[in-house]
């Protein structure tokens, strides 16, 4: 990976980012997430450090590569997008699965805890009775998608540790699956650890969920904020006219 025949002085930096930009296409840094240090990219393409270092200023406003700070520079990977029907109910898990994704998951927080004034409302529970709460951070194939914040009435789910890969599967094999969702979403900029965990810019956009889950007797069995990246999900939902509209169409 050398440049050779360098064009004028004043475009060699972006021959240099094109070729760094071939490599990282091509897969050469495959096996890692970190690009490597200047002094070793300068000699791998045989290039003065202020060039190379111009030539990365480009690619980092291009968007290839990012800075993480005092961490290094970053290979951006291109992220999984996901269109999500709006009207289904399922789980995190079983999207992943369906669109050929390997659902995984990294733990922020659980345990057994009295619920929160907000938890008790909108689960319906009493103010001492036990509630789980899940948090973690959603990959699709290593890639973070979402954090997610599940509360769970511990009369449904009696022990945090019961619950495995996925809370859906967990409360299936309890006859505890939600029949019925209510969801409501909003648009919201990241904070700081919010963004830092999923991986993108601090104060980049998000879709913010809030998600109400019933049992098939009306009582409610999840309530579940959810940050999503707004750069790999789109939610979808099919519109049909009102029956009223459709009549008078007929
Ligand atoms: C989804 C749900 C979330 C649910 C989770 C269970 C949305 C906005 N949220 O992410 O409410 O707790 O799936 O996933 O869709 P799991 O079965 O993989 O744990």
């Amino acid at each position: 990976m050398t440049i050779a025949d360098a064009p004028a002085r004043a475009t060699l930096y972006t021959t240099v980012g094109e070729t760094l930009k071939r490599e990282i296409m091509s897969g050469r840094f495959a096996d890692t997430e970190v690009l490597p240090g200047e002094r070793e990219l300068s000699g791998l393409l045989n290039v003065s450090r202020t060039t190379l270092r111009r030539a990365i200023t480009d690619l980092v406003a291009e968007g290839v590569l990012y800075h993480r700070h005092g961490a290094g520079t970053f290979i951006r990977r291109a992220t999984p997008r996901v269109d999500q029907a709006l009207s289904r109910l399922t789980g995190f898990t079983q999207d992943m699965r369906l669109r050929g994704f390997v659902a995984g998951s990294r733990e922020l927080e659980r345990g057994a805890f009295l619920p929160t004034p907000e938890e008790a409302m909108m689960l319906g529970v009493g103010p001492n009775e036990g509630v789980i709460r899940l948090s973690r951070l959603r990959l699709a194939s290593e890639v973070p998608m979402a954090i997610e914040h599940a509360v769970i009435p511990q009369r449904y789910i009696p022990d945090p540790t019961m619950i495995g890969a996925s809370l859906y599967d967990t409360l299936e094999a309890r006859n505890f699956k939600p029949v019925r969702a209510l969801q409501r979403l909003r648009a919201i900029l990241l904070g700081d650890a919010d963004a830092k965990l999923l991986g993108v810019e601090p104060k980049s956009p998000a879709l913010y969920i809030q998600r109400i889950a019933y049992l098939a007797d009306g009582r409610c069995v999840e309530f579940t904020r959810s940050y999503y990246r707004s750069d790999t999900y789109d939610f979808v939902s099919e519109l049909t006219l009102a029956p009223t509209a459709r009549r008078s169409k007929a």
